[in-house]
């Protein structure tokens, strides 16, 4: 049986009449997009169609999940609030914080051990206020959810980039900040600008070594990192519905990297299989009798121009398989291709590792087509050349996937099997074959590949691809392997060439698991405390952020202005700083040390004005900090890209800058901006970016009349006496303007909670 049941029956017993609503009201057929949109606003019916890409909307999301490295700080916010419990349900899962070394079984210890804390605290606050709780081991926070939480129509949150997985089951979910999260926990509306819409038709049928997760690297490469901002991605056509309910997962997962606020795909057949084969068949028979408000209206696929914002059309039939990278997710190239690009770049072509999972590619499916190539090297004799890594998705894919013998093929080939979670793909990896920063190449299936990532060294060049293309290319060692094509040498010396990968889609035995790990909460938990030391270096109750004064923005001083890619991971890095997660002060020490100075192209390395000395980034705002002086962050295209992480947003308000000025803004960061209560603020003209000195300081001349749809002045004064006037654009409505002037949205909350 599915978990809150009842709550799902009750999206569906008023879907009906919402959409049929909604439909006279707009006066036109209705994408799946907006049926669930409009079915989950806040006040119920709406008497307005809204504006794409221009009204902000309340909604009312169906439930929320948090991963331990964001539900730290999102619990540490929600205990500020002042509520017995949270108001939807809410679940956590331990999957950030555990490190892969030697393998699942000694490298889960271990995090049991050096994050003990961390994982009473989430367990004692989950406990406290309601929430169910998943223990370290028992998964990677998107798969879980997608085996017993996600439902087609639904709408969900989630303190993760990636929430969007839920998609591959027909949801609307979207990753946000965790202060976006407290306010629907503290039952609260959410709101989001109302979203563009972007088609995408899939034709044809896909085949051979072409899988899902290449559709969404060829729309990575079509949309790039910022081409789907703004906009929900809606798959439809023959394509999508021959695809699996994970493979539709992986598609939605990585919309994350096209920076869309979410995917999704209609109720098909594929998501009734798998809600059955994950002991859902009450959801799936509830999902039967409204079959139809959980798809478009059939007019909208049939003439799709008329109702998206912008169509993307890609037969499936022609599709190749690709590899995209290095150091950005949206850099795709023919698998067939690689070896010529490779060499005129300098890429290493010998491959050092293959991993295999993340909460994108680590479902059983997936593992099954992974272990056909594998399988394969034991059955023809080829030594794999590269060293192997896996993370099943969950405690049930592992486990089923032992069952079943997946597991043992991978050993055979000399994997490791690592911890159903995150692993290597957040920096949690404990890699021993590097001394130093030797350049090197690795493949994975995750979905992020920026500098640094996976192990730190700036010189690892990854490519992400399918878990059978990773597969092939581990055991061939060579990023310019094709194995459509190319043939490799056997310990017999003899050539032989890699058949297609062939995969199950649910496992023909059904799903096993002995302890999933999940914990309920207490029916009652007003009884449990929650010890938080004030001696921790992990954990650190919350201050309230003081409103940045008009009077104090005088005179404010350039921190750094970034140049190029500056993603959360160069805002506030992952990896080694994942323990500081719930401790503000300490983790705003690595408050943009990835950041790379336009000045001198260095990281970690800026003017400090009131010295004239260089140092680190957070070194210098400390100093600002101490002297009671504001400062202001300058930053190119699609600031803030990846990932949900409001540390990005915390830590430098936390530290004293006032303002992050920047070409554009990735969605999810510039909102945790705005709920920190700091000015999130775009250039007019997108060359004034130019202006901006090393020395200069910035006079706010009209923050005092800031208002919603009105640009600000800002004056920029030169050491050398000169002086320029610009315009900078904003997206604050009223509301958030009124976080702003009370210090941060927490603020308001607990405000209106006092009154
Ligand atoms: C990521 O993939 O970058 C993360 C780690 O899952 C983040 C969340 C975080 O920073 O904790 C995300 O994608 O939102
Ligand atoms: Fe975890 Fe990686 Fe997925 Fe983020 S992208 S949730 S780090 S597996």
């Amino acid at each position: 049986m599915a978990f809150d049941i009842d709550m799902i029956k009750g999206v569906y017993s008023q879907m009906a009449e919402r959409v049929d609503q909604v439909r006279e009201l707009v006066g036109r057929p209705l994408t799946l997009s907006e049926k669930i949109l409009y079915s989950h606003l806040w006040d119920g019916k709406s008497n307005k169609a809204f504006t794409r890409g221009k009204d902000y909307v309340d909604f009312a999301p169906d439930r929320i999940a948090c991963q331990d490295a964001t539900a730290q700080m999102a619990l540490l916010q929600f205990m500020q609030a002042g509520k017995p419990k949270v108001a939807v349900p809410t679940t956590v899962h331990c999957d950030h914080l555990i490190q892969a070394k030697s393998g699942a079984v000694a490298d889960l210890k271990v995090a049991n051990a050096t994050s003990e804390e961390v994982f009473n605290f989430l367990e004692s606050v989950s406990n406290k206020y309601g929430i169910g709780f998943w223990k370290p081991g028992a998964g990677i926070i998107h798969q879980v959810v997608l085996e017993n939480y996600a439902f087609p129509g639904g709408m969900m949150i989630g303190t993760d980039s990636h929430t969007v997985n839920a998609g591959g089951l027909g949801m609307l979910a979207i990753g946000v900040g965790g202060a976006d999260a407290v306010d629907v926990m503290a039952g609260m509306a959410w709101e989001l600008k109302f979203p563009k819409l972007i088609g995408v038709k899939l034709t044809g049928n896909i085949s051979g070594w072409t899988s899902a997760k290449d559709v969404i690297l060829k729309v990575a490469g079509i949309l790039t990192v910022k081409g789907g901002t703004g906009a929900i991605v809606e798959y439809f056509g023959e394509g999508a519905l021959n695809l699996s309910c994970t493979g539709k997962g992986t598609i939605c997962n990585m919309g994350a990297e096209i920076g869309a606020t979410t995917s999704t795909f209609g109720y098909d057949a594929s998501m009734e299989r798998y809600l059955r084969a994950t002991d859902r068949n009450d959801v799936a028979d509830a999902a039967n009798e409204v079959k139809a408000h959980l798809t478009a209206d059939p007019e909208v696929y049939a003439q799709p121009e008329k109702y998206f914002d912008e169509i993307i059309e890609i037969d499936l039939n022609t599709l190749k398989p690709h590899l995209n990278g290095p150091f950005t997710p949206d850099l795709a190239t023919p698998v067939g291709e690689l070896g010529e690009k490779a060499k005129a770049n300098d890429w290493p072509l010998k491959v050092d590792w293959g991993l295999i999972g993340s909460c994108t590619n680590s479902s059983y499916e997936d593992l099954t087509r992974a272990a056909s190539i594998a399988k394969q090297a034991i059955d023809k004799k080829i030594k794999p050349k590269s060293d192997f890594g896996i993370n099943p998705g969950s405690e049930q894919i592992r486990f089923t996937a032992e069952r079943d013998g997946l597991l043992q093929i991978f050993e055979e080939v000399g994997a490791t099997i690592f911890t159903n979670a995150c692993g290597p793909c957040i920096g949690q990896w404990d890699r021993s074959d590097l001394k130093g920063d030797e350049k090197n190449t690795i493949v994975h299936s995750f979905n992020r590949n920026f500098s640094k990532r996976a192990d730190g060294n700036p010189n690892t060049h990854a490519f992400v691809g399918s878990p059978e293309m990773v597969a092939a290319i581990a055991i061939s060692g060579r990023l310019d392997f094709d194995p459509m094509n190319d043939t490799l040498i056997n310990e017999d010396g003899e050539a032989v060439k890699l058949d297609m990968p062939l995969g199950i889609e649910l496992p023909v035995n059904g799903f096993a698991v002995e302890d999933a790990g999940f914990i309920a909460p207490d029916e009652d938990g007003s009884g449990v405390s929650v010890k938080v030391s004030p001696t921790s270096e992990r954990l650190q109750l919350l201050e309230s952020f003081q409103p940045i004064e008009n009077e104090s923005l005088a005179g404010a001083k350039l921190l750094i202005k970034a140049q190029g890619k500056c993603t959360t991971d160069h805002i506030s890095m992952a990896g080694p700083w994942l323990r500081f997660r719930g401790h503000l002060d300490n983790i705003a020490n690595n408050t943009l040390i990835g950041a790379v100075n336009a000045f001198n192209q260095k990281t970690n390395f800026v003017k400090n004005q009131l010295t004239g000395e260089y140092m680190g980034v957070p070194d210098a705002q400390r100093a600002y900090k101490a002297a009671g002086i504001k400062t202001i962050v300058v930053g190119d295209h699609n600031y803030g890209e990846g990932s949900s992480r409001e540390h990005a947003a915390m830590q430098p308000r936390h530290l004293g800058v006032a303002a992050v000025l920047v070409k554009s803004f990735a969605r999810i960061h510039e909102t945790n901006l705005k709920k920190q209560g700091m000015l999130g603020l775009t250039f007019v003209n997108e060359s004034d970016y130019d202006l901006i000195k090393e020395d200069d300081t910035f006079n706010f001349v009209d923050i005092a009349s800031f208002k919603a749809g009105q640009a600000l002045t800002i004056e920029i004064k030169h050491a050398d006496g000169t002086a320029h006037t610009i315009q900078v654009n904003h997206t604050y409505n009223d509301s958030q303007i009124g976080w702003f002037r009370e210090g941060s949205a927490l603020n308001v909350i607990k405000k209106e909670n006092a009154a």
